[in-house]
């Protein structure tokens, strides 16, 4: 073996000092000595081993796979500077993964700013600190993206590098990223070219479980090809690494000259169309440097992506050139809307109206591009909008205008995504304003759970101890209980403004929902059925009264449509033995008594003197529950509603001689109980 440079090696491998820093200490940079300088400054690779994440974004599974890209990136710049034609990539049985390619190879001459190593052992074992190799002969074009091979070896348990160049085999092997030989030579090779890494993750760093999946590893590789025409990749796998039903092939040779309009196809298969054609194009050195490739299909159904790369290195996050495709396709769609006349119904288009289950794939080759983002998966360079866009815009303005009834589908297709986006937030908005009138509901309503108005019930009753009752007895999913305290206002009589201050009415008047007066909106009514549910006696009968004269003043319509009901709670119960029956006046407990028992024995007469003694079950069975209840359904009688004002007023309103006089005159009914 020849040691070609005598400075490399496991003893004499450690950098060369550098000012404001010392290696030897493993520290980090004081402030003092963080100057410009610095950012230019190479360092070895301890601080890899420290904080991977901080370098791979982690030990998972997905760093294992970043490794890779780290590796086929190198080789992918080679083949789009037209240097190399293929990449091979295998996956080994103990876990390694080598990279070939046929480019250059990496550089093996010393390095200038560290005369003693080679380029090869500067670019394995030091990491690029911040700033750019200085000469031009490294640069990427994933540029800042790539966190640099070296990661890759600090990461690896195991490394080694073959350059073939100038006919000569060169090597060198490392093991955590420091060398385990100097650069030698290995021998000639008159008919090779190119690089070849091949590596082992560290189990230290990654568990000892970590393995490439291959399937992953197949995909990833695969994607490269599409992604460059220009590039064949060729795939081999150790048989005992792939399942016999496994999709990953031992072996592969990918080559797609027909690029990413291909990658499309095979990414929808047969999917169901909104245009028939997929729209995909190339423009190469569109602009002053750069070329973009593109290829995008609508979908009738399912989920559409966008998955966008710069220089073949996928961009998860978006960036520049994804908002460029956004913005001519949106413009595009927008003026072919203005030419065909259709501008008004495109009005209310934007970018996610047109791109709503659209499939598209972009891809651009641009120089020096800047990533950014914890993962670095977005482009931020700020030409790649204006290259893209120019780029896309041209050529979807001829797509459309050759294919006019595929345009006319998309554009029905957007319009139709628009309006449908226009309507969900409208019910989002009414969802919203629905919540609010909930969280202004009175504290002393027990509200049902049933959130529409249908079939739900509100029992209005007097007192909390009554209240306390029938929240017991109630079904909660239908029925709400709002217990007012005492006697409440008389409408009929109170000013205006006491009436707004009175907290039993407005409380009463919230929990309805609908409002007052001319504001009354019968398709607010939280309710369908009001139920007036007072004690069965004078007081109690009083209080219907009064709540009736409220809802006759207030919510008149809320009584026209039939919301308006009283309850019907029994007065007796009579109690032989074991069983018990409800009276629901005089008469009921006489007929009661005389037919309704038939064993012998003393039967039990007791009077409720209010709701509030009722036992729960006996309230549910004789009052609130549907099935067995009596209700009374309070109507309008009078058809000549100037009548039945006038019977109201004398009779509720403030005059009571008016009251008396119509008592005396006996007056027809303004206002009926309809047994129901
Ligand atoms: C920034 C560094 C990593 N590099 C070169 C030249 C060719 C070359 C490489 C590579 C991965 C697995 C096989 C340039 C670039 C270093 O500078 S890296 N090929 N392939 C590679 O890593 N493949 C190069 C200019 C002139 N001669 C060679």
């Amino acid at each position: 073996m020849n040691d070609l440079f005598g400075a490399a090696g496991p003893q004499r491998g450690k950098p060369a000092p550098v000012k404001g820093k010392s290696p030897a200490r493993g520290g980090t940079l004081g402030e003092a000595d963080y100057n410009a300088a610095s950012i230019e400054v190479l360092e070895g690779l301890e601080p890899v081993r420290r904080r991977p994440g901080m370098y791979v974004g982690g030990t998972d599974s997905n760093a294992l796979h970043h490794l890779f890209a780290e590796v086929i990136d190198n080789s992918m710049d080679e083949a789009v500077a037209g240097h190399a034609t293929f990449i091979e990539v295998s996956l080994e049985e103990g876990g390694y993964l080598s990279v070939v390619d046929n480019g250059r190879g990496m550089p093996i001459d010393p390095h200038p700013k560290f005369p003693k190593k080679s380029a090869l052992e500067v670019i394995m074992t030091m990491l690029h600190a911040g700033g750019k190799f200085d000469s031009g002969a490294y640069e990427t074009s994933g540029g800042l993206h790539g966190v640099g091979v070296s990661v890759v070896n600090a990461l690896s348990e195991k490394l080694e590098v073959e350059v073939a160049r100038g006919q000569i085999l060169y090597r060198q092997t490392f093991e955590r990223g420091k060398p385990t030989t100097p650069l030698t030579i290995a021998g000639k090779t008159p008919n090779r070219r190119g690089t070849k890494v091949r590596f082992l993750p560290d189990p230290q760093i990654f568990g000892a479980q970590a393995r490439f999946d291959p399937a992953r590893v197949f995909k990833m590789a695969r994607s490269k090809a599409y992604l460059f025409g220009g590039v064949e990749i060729r795939w081999r796998c150790a048989p005992s690494l792939v399942g016999e039903s496994a999709k990953v092939p031992t072996e592969a040779t990918f080559h797609f000259p027909g690029g990413l309009r291909d990658y499309l196809a095979g990414d929808i298969e047969d999917q169901e169309l909104v245009a028939d054609q997929v729209f995909a194009g190339r423009v190469d050195k569109a602009g002053k440097h750069g070329s973009v490739e593109w290829a995008i299909a609508w979908l009738a159904g399912g989920d559409g992506f966008v998955h966008s790369y710069c220089n073949t290195i996928p961009t998860a996050d978006g960036g520049t050139h994804e908002s460029g495709l956004r913005t001519a396709l949106l413009r595009g769609l927008k003026d072919h809307a203005d030419r065909i006349g259709q501008s008004k119904r495109a009005a209310a288009l934007t970018t996610d109206d047109v791109m709503a289950s659209c499939a598209a794939l972009i891809s651009i080759f641009i120089r020096e591009p800047e990533f950014q983002g914890q993962n670095k998966g977005r482009l931020q360079t700020a030409d790649a909008a204006r290259l893209v866009e120019g780029a896309v815009r041209d050529a979807f303005d001829h797509w459309l205008a050759a294919a006019p009834s595929q345009a006319a589908k998309l554009l029905d297709w957007s319009i139709e995504r628009a309006e449908e986006r226009i309507r969900r937030r409208m019910e989002k908005e009414v969802a919203r304003k629905t919540a609010v009138r909930k969280l202004r509901l009175p504290g002393k309503l027990a509200d049902c759970t049933n959130s529409s108005a249908q079939g739900s019930e509100l029992f209005i009753v007097e007192g909390d101890s009554a209240g306390g009752s029938a929240k017991q007895a109630r079904d909660r999913a239908s029925q709400a209980v709002l217990p007012l305290r005492g006697k409440i206002l008389n409408v009929a009589s109170a000013a205006r403004d006491k009436l707004a201050q009175n907290q039993q009415l407005s409380d009463l008047m919230q929990a309805l929902g609908a409002g007052a007066g001319a504001h009354y909106r019968s398709s607010d009514l939280r309710y369908d059925k009001i139920i007036i549910m007072t004690d069965a006696d004078v007081d109690g009968a009083h209080i219907a009264s009064l709540l009736i004269t409220f809802f006759y003043r207030q919510t008149l319509k809320l009584i026209e449509e039939g919301h308006l009901y009283l309850a019907v709670p029994p007065l007796y119960r009579l109690t032989q033995g074991a069983r018990s029956l409800y009276a629901r006046d005089e008469a009921d407990k006489e007929r009661l008594l005389k037919s309704g028992f038939t064993g012998r024995g003393a039967i039990e007469v007791s009077r409720f003197k209010g709701l509030g003694e009722m036992p729960a079950r006996d309230l549910r069975d004789t009052t609130m529950d549907p099935a067995k209840r009596t209700l009374l359904r309070v109507a309008l009688v009078a058809q000549d509603s100037d009548a039945t004002a006038e019977a109201v007023e004398r009779l509720m309103g403030s005059k009571p001689e008016a009251r008396f006089a119509f008592i005396q005159e006996r007056a027809p009914k303004s206002l009926e109980l309809v047994d129901v």
